[in-house]
């Protein structure tokens, strides 16, 4: 058994023309499949292969010393965009409603106050990296940001949305205007996935 690249549920062209064609091809044909290629090779042959990524995240202590730097940064890497393809779509954007929305509420007071912190963090990441949308044990919702692959999960943190930071997620339409790209991003997000991964960490 081996990671893999989960398939799309949507068309390359269907964010258009929030998150162009050209880029999310790229995106999940070249630089997810590069992490999942270098995941694999790591864990080929030990008891990690046929591990959940999330458990592996979870407690990274245990994998090995000569190959946890790489299962941290591919391993990351896959996780982070297997949650971003999923919680972005065509025909979504807008605000969130169900459970997720209430906890938006009680964390940050409105949803305007939540996108405008999101957005900060987002934009305050310093190169590459991430901002999310995360989750405790109680279902208390909080905005975070990590660097490179970095996964909340490895924070003892449950990540519900997620916006990728890195160059190669904006850099063909948006060159250096990471706000932009951000401002953009709202338009994409599939408040429903979310409110479903929301929902389901609290069973
Ligand atoms: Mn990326």
């Amino acid at each position: 058994m081996s990671f893999k690249v989960p398939d799309l549920n949507y068309d390359y062209n269907a964010l258009e023309p929030y998150i162009d064609t050209a880029t999310m091809q790229i995106h999940h044909d070249k630089h997810h499949a590069a992490y999942v290629a270098k995941l694999n090779d790591a864990v080929n042959g030990t008891d990690f292969a046929e591990k959940q990524i999330e458990d592996i995240l979870k407690n990274l202590n245990a994998v090995p010393e000569n190959i946890r730097t790489v299962v941290r940064n591919h391993g990351g890497g896959h996780f982070n965009h297997s949650l971003f393809w999923k919680t972005i779509g065509p025909k979504a954007g807008g605000t969130p409603d169900g459970t997720v929305a209430k906890a938006i509420d009680a964390a940050f007071g409105s949803f305007d106050s939540f996108k405008e912190k999101f957005s900060a963090a987002a934009l305050n990441r310093f190169g590459s990296g991430w901002a999310w949308l995360v989750r405790d044990a109680n279902g208390a919702v909080e905005i975070t940001s990590t660097a490179n692959q970095d996964s909340p999960l490895s924070d003892g943190k449950i990540p519900v949305l997620g916006i990728d930071v890195w160059e190669h997620a904006y850099y063909l339409k948006y060159q250096n205007k990471r706000a932009d790209y951000i401002a953009a991003f709202f338009n994409v997000i599939n408040w429903k996935e979310v409110n479903a991964l929301y929902e389901n960490a609290l069973k």
